[in-house]
């Protein structure tokens, strides 16, 4: 086939000085951060759904997005073409890794066995190509919210047949994961949860979730996948009220059903904005509790307050976020997905360059500057020193149990009143964190 971006060569590296909208300026794979090479720490991933999916509708609107090499069709020949386009853009981009629905990649057919098989031919094409160019595979996925049979759900729907159909999806999908070699498996309850409890029974959902995880997780073991699962916390949209809510719920969800360890966490900036937490405060909050284990990054639009998946340009954000993936010592098996789609004004081919040139250079840049606010210690000496009196007497004793209520009772007596509290300097660590950026 005829390049499908025949006015783009592969992007390099030029450095903060150049103008050259198609080039790294911040981005060097190459350039070690906390002695790991930018592509090993941030290990980029392109997704399918977004970059190749996509179109351009939105509730108002039809199609705007040109994708000369896609006919619009759902033929094998068109969905082949699409994979050759991807690759194309993915290798010209530099990026190590991609990720996709199983519907992103091939067809439905008129059954499931027709499905399948038209899997298996795109499958095929994506191995060959991922073996031509190097890319890897850093998860791969079930589309179990697009066609009407999962109107009510998929491991949550009221309709067991249903829950069938979804794990013969999610079966397939695991196994076509591991035939290409891919490192993670996601989990993101696209329909899992409910609009109204007058018709919901959400203890019998929850158990069947559960069900579903454990099936999924047997399934893994006895083909050989050793890939991370990986849960995707998203607090609505679809549904008013996702059972994988945020970080606190999955997390609580994994603990109370047998599946800690075998399930970590895809935390995702714009699901965190919508549970009304931080990407930040979702990642540490992964991170303490041995669950961070890859990221969808993108950002959302506070006004608008749907998830709107744009890219992700802010250097405080990617900062923040960098300072917990570096604190953690990586993410990999994990990595940074975009998980973010161009405009729908932003219609031309090349502009699906300048979004994750973007990206990659926001992130890189976040990276720089978080490995050098941790070689300074900053923040790490701040809050050490502000927990210091845990550290020795009353407090050590609190923290290794050794304190009861009553010993803390007596030393209250004796003292009379508690140590004076010291400033919280948010203002000025804030002051300080601006000095590096
Ligand atoms: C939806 C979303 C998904 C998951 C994969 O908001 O983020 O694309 O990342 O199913
Ligand atoms: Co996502």
């Amino acid at each position: 086939m005829a390049e499908a971006f025949p006015d783009v060569g592969p992007i390099q590296y030029e450095g903060p000085d150049s103008k050259n909208p198609l080039a790294f300026k911040h981005y060097n794979p190459e350039e070690e951060v906390e002695g790991r090479t930018l592509r090993d720490l941030l290990r980029y991933s392109v997704c399918y759904w977004h970059t190749f999916r996509a179109t351009g509708t939105d509730p108002f609107g039809a199609a705007t997005l040109q994708r000369p090499w896609d006919d619009g069709s759902d033929s094998i020949e068109n969905a082949l073409r699409r994979v050759d386009a991807a690759f194309e853009f993915i290798s010209k981009l530099g990026a190590p890794f991609y990720c996709f629905h199983d519907r992103d990649v091939a067809p439905e057919g008129a059954s499931l066995a027709e499905t399948n098989k038209n899997l298996d031919a795109v499958v095929a094409r994506l191995k060959e190509k991922q073996g031509e160019t190097g890319i890897q595979l850093l998860w791969g996925t079930a589309n179990l919210f697009s066609h009407p049979r999962f109107m009510h759900g998929a491991a949550t729907t009221c309709n067991a047949d249903v829950f069938a159909y979804a794990a013969a999806q999610v079966k397939k999908a695991i196994e076509v994961t591991h035939e290409l070699g891919g490192v993670n498996y996601v989990f993101w309850g696209g329909r899992e949860g409910y609009h109204n409890l007058y018709n919901t029974d959400m203890q019998r959902e929850l158990d069947h979730l559960a069900r579903f995880m454990h099936m999924a997780k047997e399934h893994a073991q006895s083909i050989g996948f050793t890939g991370q699962f990986l849960f995707e916390p998203k607090p609505k949209e679809p549904t008013k009220h996702q059972y994988d809510f945020d970080a606190a719920a999955c997390l609580n969800f994994i603990g109370r059903n047998g599946l800690d360890g075998v399930v970590k966490l895809n935390v995702e900036t714009n699901h965190a904005t919508l549970a009304g937490h931080t990407m930040m405060h979702e990642m540490e909050y992964a991170r303490i509790h041995n669950a961070l284990g890859s990221i969808d990054a993108n950002t959302g639009d506070l006004l608008l307050g749907w998830d709107t998946d744009q890219f992700p340009t802010d250097i405080y954000l990617t900062t923040q976020v960098m300072l917990v993936i570096l604190k953690q010592g990586g993410l990999a098996p994990g990595g940074v997905n975009f998980d973010a789609k161009v405009r729908r004004e932003s219609f031309d081919p090349v502009d699906l360059f300048h979004a994750h040139i973007g990206g990659m250079d926001a992130f890189a840049r976040g990276a720089k500057i978080a490995a050098r606010i941790r070689a300074d210690g900053v923040l790490e000496d701040f809050v050490k020193n502000r927990y210091r009196t845990f550290d020795e007497g009353i407090g050590a004793k609190i923290e290794n149990g050794a304190a009861k209520f009553a010993e803390l009772e007596s030393y209250m007596l004796d003292k009379g009143e508690a140590a004076p509290n010291e400033s919280g300097r948010q203002e000025y660590l804030e002051n300080v964190i601006n000095d590096y950026l």
